[in-house]
């Protein structure tokens, strides 16, 4: 029978399990990611565990997210993280080196490899294909312990493109119309895999700024089948021999299928607050910009930056713009600052930043109050670039370009120059960012700075459960708002008390006061509950101020595995009407749940003398995580 690429991938790396959607199974992992936001928790967890040595072909730990170091905390976790390295063997990948996805697809991303990343742009990768996945930092740690992941095997949506890009007409373009047809849960429960004839004229980087916002539609992962863009992407990286062509069987079926035209794309924007609020440029022409932010893992390839600074090139920034640039990499501010693509950015007028995350996760340069600010990023819930009453806009490079230079929002379909971009005959590669840290050193000292402090215990599963529900909430509530990040609280990322001072503060102003006057409590969720990033701490900070169950309409994947990672029981509505007669400060009680969690569940609201059936969002082996107090505890055992 003909197969999918996604099943020939999964097929070869089968553990345990059917490959049959909703099934759960046991796939070998090749390699991990971890970043620095995420990484304090996956190596604190993994000292737990008690290894001698990793499982995986080999592991990365980037430091890219938290690099303004405006006090000792950032500094002493990446010194904690790099201690870890060398202790088992993990590649560190230093500050300034750059963003994890993109110099994962530079130096070690490899067509038919399967990824785990505790990031949730870690599908980045699968531009290359790979099935690259991202989860929460536990599951990355359990990865690299066991040289293995579990999960539901998702369904398989083929998202045909056919046609060619107009000039000047970008792949952001491409996902911001996907993001349009399927909104940011279109593809939870999938993987999204891209064919067609529009593929070839996708270069390897194109595709990665697609299967990288794949996360903003919840797809388990997107991948595109490794052809000659792919090679021609891996020789020019000295990696010609990680080559090997891969695509799907002629007739495979897949679960769903959807065509997009590339030729009838036009230049798009994903407006305040969520990505897949998608309208055309021109409808926003004429918007005056106040900021102007171009690099973030979607768009700071070599070539978006070197279109970018064809376009600046000449030219001037609006007087009242602030243009701020982060090359993706070392590897590639180093190109730019010998072809002289640099020196023309700076001419311009902008803002040179290191090769990091920076603004995209509101490491610094947060606009003013009230501003509209213009990102090549992926993200633009409010308040994640720092400053609440801001406006973001995604949008492509040359987008965002031109309309730096004209103060206003302008199409890239107004840019004459010529923006074709020579590929350089071989990407400069050199490794003085890395420490390639070679098998284990178990003496080594793991070095913890103050701020360091242990990780809150899991919950065990109780036969019932009676609290009071502390907060509702609407759809699509993100982990941007259980757990909101900036500069000012991601040097807190591996000090939980702290750091739950401001949950759901998007929100509410008062949860943790909420929780404690409750002892916990329930947290109420309508759709897609905790979508946008892998960040364990929207459920572990949760878990330090008591929440004992979160019942939503729907949940995102990577947060509802983070909950059950926990001990945090994540529910559904069985009837999605019911999510209207419940309210804040009803006490709401649950009997039966250790015989009853995989079956039919009833919750009683005391106060209401009402009772509504709910479901749990998760399979007898998640039954069996949350018996053992959590995944850490459920691991450490069946290591
Ligand atoms: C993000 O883009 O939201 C982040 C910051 O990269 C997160 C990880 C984190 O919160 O540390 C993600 O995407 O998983
Ligand atoms: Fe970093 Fe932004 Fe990418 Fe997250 S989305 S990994 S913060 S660049």
């Amino acid at each position: 029978m003909p197969k999918t690429l996604t099943h020939k991938i999964l097929e070869k790396n089968l553990i345990k399990g059917e490959l049959i959607p909703g099934k759960e199974i046991k796939i070998k992992v090749n390699q991990t990611l971890t970043q620095d936001s995420t990484g304090t928790m996956v190596y604190l967890q993994l000292e737990k565990m008690g290894i001698k040595e990793i499982k995986t072909d080999f592991s990365v730990a980037y430091i890219d997210h938290n690099t303004i170091q405006s006090g000792f905390e950032n500094a002493d976790d990446h010194e904690f993280i790099k201690s870890v390295c060398k202790k088992y063997g993990i590649i560190y990948s230093k500050p300034g080196n750059g963003i994890c996805h993109q110099i994962n697809f530079e130096r070690f991303g490899k067509p038919g490899n399967i990824m785990i990343g505790s990031d949730s742009h870690t599908p980045t990768g699968g531009g290359l294909g790979m099935i690259a996945i991202g989860a929460g930092g536990l599951d990355v740690a359990v990865a690299m312990a066991t040289g293995a992941y579990t999960m539901k095997m998702p369904k398989v949506l083929n998202l045909e493109l056919i046609g060619k890009l107009p000039k000047n007409v970008t792949s952001k373009d491409v996902i911001l119309k996907v993001l349009k047809e399927l909104t940011v849960k279109g593809g939870v429960g999938y993987i999204i895999e891209y064919s067609g004839s529009g593929l070839e004229s996708l270069s390897a980087t194109d595709r990665g700024t697609i299967t990288n916002m794949g996360a903003e539609l919840g797809a388990t992962t997107s991948i595109f089948p490794s052809d000659e863009q792919t090679k021609v992407f891996l020789e020019k990286q000295g990696r010609v021999n990680d080559y090997t062509p891969l695509s799907s069987d002629e007739g495979a079926v897949y679960d769903k299928k959807i065509i997009i035209d590339l030729s009838k794309i036009e230049p798009l924007v994903a407006k305040p607050h969520s990505p897949d609020n998608i309208d055309t440029v021109k409808s926003l022409k004429g918007l005056k910009v106040d900021q102007v932010a171009i690099g973030s893992c979607t768009n700071s390839s070599y070539t978006d930056l070197m279109k970018v600074a064809k376009i600046l090139k000449g030219n001037s920034v609006h007087e009242d713009v602030s243009l701020v640039i982060s090359p993706g990499s070392s590897n590639i501010l180093k190109m730019l600052s010998e072809n002289g693509a640099l020196g023309d950015m700076i001419a311009a007028g902008a803002r040179i930043l290191e090769a990091s995350c920076g603004p995209c996760i509101g490491m610094g340069q947060a606009p003013k109050t009230d501003a509209v600010s213009l990102r090549t990023f992926n993200r633009n819930f409010k308040g994640r670039c720092g400053t609440k009453s801001a406006d973001v806009y995604l949008v492509s490079p040359e987008t965002a370009a031109i309309s730096a230079i004209n103060g206003t929002v302008t199409s890239s379909l107004d840019i004459s120059t010529d923006l074709s971009v020579q590929l350089p005959e071989k990407f400069d590669v050199y490794d003085h960012y890395f420490i390639y840290n070679k098998g284990s050193k178990l003496e080594t000292p793991v070095i913890m700075g103050p701020n360091i402090k242990p990780f809150p215990e899991s919950n065990y599963l109780q036969g019932e459960m009676k609290a009071s529900v502390i907060l509702k909430t609407g759809d699509n509530i993100t982990t941007d708002d259980i757990m909101p990040s900036n500069a000012k609280l991601l040097p807190f990322r591996s000090n939980i008390p702290k750091l739950s001072n401001f949950a759901f503060s998007t929100i509410v102003e008062d949860f943790k006061e909420r929780a404690e006057k409750n002892d916990g409590g329930i947290v109420v969720g309508g759709e897609n509950y905790g979508q946008g990033s892998s960040r364990e701490h929207a459920a572990l900070v949760p878990l330090y101020l008591g929440v004992k169950a979160v019942l939503a309409k729907s949940f995102a994947r990577i947060h509802r595995d983070n909950l059950i990672n926990v001990g945090i029981i994540p529910l559904e509505f069985v009837n999605k009407a019911d999510y209207k007669k419940i309210e804040e400060m009803d006490v709401i009680s649950i009997n039966n749940l250790k015989s009853d969690l995989t079956g039919d569940l009833i919750v009683s609201i005391d106060n209401k003398g009402l009772e509504i059936p709910v479901s749990f969002v998760g399979s007898e082996y998640d039954k069996e995580v949350l018996e053992a107090g959590g995944y850490l505890n459920f691991s450490v055992s069946n290591l």
